[in-house]
């Protein structure tokens, strides 16, 4: 059976996700939305109790690749998804309502990268032709803050046409963000992204007394252009959110593998608030 208490190469993930589908049918299946320049598959776990179409949480972890223990969390969030429908009445209520999207490693190429050569990864595995620089930085690379207002055509739209919140998770530096990152214009959502993020933060603080800090991106860490949430908020996406998780710096990247389970515990508890909350508001 699978240890939660270590960090996993790619094929073991992959793995992971088959046998969840295996094993719980009527609740997950896998989509496969892309391949990554290496080839690999973009695998996307969707738990569904039925009904079509429904309203849609999408959770992403494993962006920046290094960031390990948030395709340790998403694994983990997996298996917590599947043992408690039925169980928790807070998560059976989402469910019964809404489907959830979560995909785990979502820089598939980075990731193995970062097993295979350089624990400290970030970015994709493309070269770039005219530069000896590989990759780009996928939460600098969506288009928000670039090309002004008539740049509205958006040839990926139904990929999100029922998403109703996004939660994009990195790490590290214990935060809880909605956006922006690129302007320090307030989105109009400002006041019940920003309360809710309380509520969110402080059901995360119970589990350990982790504190996080929560607000705008580029109020809480810095400013940055053409990250996930800034895109997904503005195709209309109200609830767009993104976390650092553990720590805040004494391990950084390199987090002991024995903190995984917790720092996956303390963030489903924020997880929770947010999607019920998702759950009543759409
Ligand atoms: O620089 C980033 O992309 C994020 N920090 S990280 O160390 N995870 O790379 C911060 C940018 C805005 N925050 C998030 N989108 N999480
Ligand atoms: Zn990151």
């Amino acid at each position: 059976s699978f240890n939660y208490k270590t960090y996993h190469p790619i094929s073991e993930l992959y793995s992971f996700q088959d046998m969840l589908v295996a094993e719980n049918p009527s609740l997950v299946s896998k989509i496969v939305i892309g391949r990554s320049y290496e080839g690999r598959p973009l695998n996307v776990l969707k738990f569904s109790t039925g009904g079509s179409n429904r309203p849609a949480i999408w959770i992403d972890t494993g962006i920046h690749s290094r960031e390990w223990v948030t395709q340790a969390s998403g694994t983990w969030f997996a298996k917590k998804i599947v043992t408690d429908y039925g169980k928790d009445p807070v998560l059976t209520a989402i469910l019964n309502k809404m489907d959830i999207l979560l995909e785990t490693v979502t820089n598939p190429d980075g990731y193995a990268y970062s097993h295979t050569a350089n624990r400290m990864w970030r970015k994709t595995r493309k070269p770039n032709s005219g530069s000896s620089c590989v990759g780009v930085d996928p939460n600098r690379n969506w288009d928000a803050g670039y090309g002004g207002p008539g740049a509205s055509s958006n040839p990926c739209s139904e990929t999100h046409g029922n998403i109703k919140e996004f939660i994009s998770i990195h790490a590290y530096s214990q935060m809880l963000m909605y956006p922006y990152g690129y302007t320090q214009t307030p989105v109009k959502d400002q006041a019940a992204l920003h309360s809710l993020a309380q509520r969110a933060v402080s059901a995360l603080t119970a589990v350990y007394g982790t504190r996080y800090r929560y607000g705008s991106i580029i109020n809480v860490i810095y400013q940055a252009s053409g990250g996930t949430i800034d895109w997904t908020y503005n195709q209309g996406i109200k609830y767009s959110y993104t976390f650092e998780l553990r720590d805040t710096g004494r391990y950084g990247f390199i987090l002991p593998a024995n903190q995984i389970e917790p720092t996956a515990e303390e963030t489903w508890a924020a997880l929770l608030v947010l999607m019920t909350h998702a759950k009543n508001n759409s």
